[in-house]
């Protein structure tokens, strides 16, 4: 049986995403958002710029909701039951910063093939239009890869500031989310986020992605998790999950795959213009 019901198979089907999904408690989201700001004062910089990603590997609460059984009941759903946790990325807009992310599909520049897997958008604080919550353009997935420009631009919480043309924003859906709800969302859906205009951070944790075990990565190399199932291709290197808040061995683990990260969203990024 699904967990997810045919409603919800439906609008993922239709529209390319579902949402919203209830996974934490608001009490537990609030504990997740201590641990964040515990470990950027802990280590300064930490979880920033290309630190933002794989933080599941040294926060243990973090890597309980990578591993949550009803994210992966809900993502089994959809992927079939051999789970992957190919990364996890920190999106954080601080109300004092220009951060938005431009429209955009995953799925052309992760290098994750073929495209049997899942992005899971976990709210740790409420996201709304106000604070700038995601925004997709439904049923964009049923389209093509498109064209993206890379920007470059300023704010832009996206690397090469990847760019879809022409996307109908005021037709884009706001998913409204309270702190402890989660989205997901297709490889293939353009999305992307304004401006935070409130006066508390954003903080959304994104398992980016959940991957079947048939998937490779074709433009780099990055480790992964055993979610859950068995992995008879055995195409990636794997992780042990963390045991304890900022291991000094899981510190060197994370700086490492993040190196392998920003090459796998670099490539391409010679070419000038639009890919
Ligand atoms: O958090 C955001 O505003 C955008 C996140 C995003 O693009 C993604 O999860 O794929």
């Amino acid at each position: 049986m699904s967990y997810l019901s045919s409603n919800q198979l439906k609008q993922y089907r239709d529209k390319g995403f579902i949402s919203p999904i209830n996974i934490l408690s608001k009490e537990k989201a609030k504990e997740i958002r201590n641990e964040i700001e515990l470990i950027e004062r802990r280590i300064p910089g930490e979880l920033e710029k290309s630190g933002r990603y794989n933080a599941h590997l040294i926060s243990p609460l973090l890597d309980e909701v990578t591993h949550n059984s009803k994210i992966l009941d809900a993502v089994q759903s959809l992927i079939g039951e051999n789970i992957l946790v190919c990364g996890t990325t920190l999106f954080i807009k601080n109300p004092s910063e220009k951060g938005f992310v431009s429209y955009h599909q995953d799925a052309k520049y992760i290098g994750l093939e073929p495209h049997n897997w899942v992005t899971a958008w976990v709210a740790i604080t409420d996201s709304n239009e106000k604070n700038g919550c995601m925004r997709m353009w439904s049923s964009s997935h049923k389209d093509n890869l498109k064209e993206h420009d890379q920007k470059f631009n300023e704010g832009n919480l996206l690397t090469r500031g990847q760019t879809v043309k022409n996307v109908p924003k005021e037709k884009t859906t706001p998913l409204i989310l309270k702190a402890g709800q989660m989205s997901l969302h297709h490889p293939t859906i353009v999305h992307g986020s304004d401006l935070n205009k409130s006066d508390d951070r954003r903080i959304g944790f994104v398992i980016q992605s959940y991957i079947g075990t048939n998937v490779k990565q074709i433009l780099g190399k990055n480790s992964v998790q055993l979610a859950r199932g068995i992995d008879k291709f055995n195409y990636h290197k794997k992780i042990e999950r963390p045991k304890s808040l900022l291991n000094k061995n899981y510190l060197k683990i994370k700086k490492k795959e993040n190196d392998n990260l920003q090459d796998i969203f670099y490539k391409g990024s010679s070419k000038k213009g639009s890919y």
